[in-house]
């Protein structure tokens, strides 16, 4: 998608650095950081939400899961635990059309979110 921002980091036409990738998914830092750390993992493919996804497109989705595993045992998460969130459409607080899952880790997080 030409106006996307992930696509456009996916491509490697913005330079942000990457923590992980495979052939289906990247990982790199969100660049306004709620928790010490604040990882964003996006499928390659441009995927609007979860909510305009598809059937075919479920096995992409789950290898965002086996992302965070993956990240999460390297930058060694796993012991305190970590959050994943994946906001969808306006009233889930997506802001950023490319689907993304937001890994939360470094601090206790709280619960309900606002
Ligand atoms: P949201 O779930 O759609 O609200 O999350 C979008 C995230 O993308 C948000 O945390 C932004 O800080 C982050 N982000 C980014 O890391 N780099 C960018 O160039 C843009 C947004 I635009």
């Amino acid at each position: 998608m030409e106006d996307c921002i992930f696509c456009k980091i996916v491509n490697r036409e913005i330079g942000t650095p990457l923590l992980y990738e495979d052939e289906e998914v990247v990982a790199f830092r969100d660049i306004n950081p709620v928790a010490p750390d604040h990882i964003l993992i996006i499928p390659r493919k441009h995927i609007r939400s979860v909510a305009d996804s598809t059937e075919e497109e479920e096995l992409i989705m789950g290898k965002l899961f086996g992302a965070a595993r993956k990240i999460a045992k390297a930058q060694g998460f796993q012991e305190n635990g970590f959050r994943l969130v994946v906001n969808t459409g306006a009233d889930g607080g997506q802001t950023v059309f490319h689907l993304h899952m937001h890994l939360l880790a470094g601090r206790a997080l709280g619960w309900p979110p606002g």
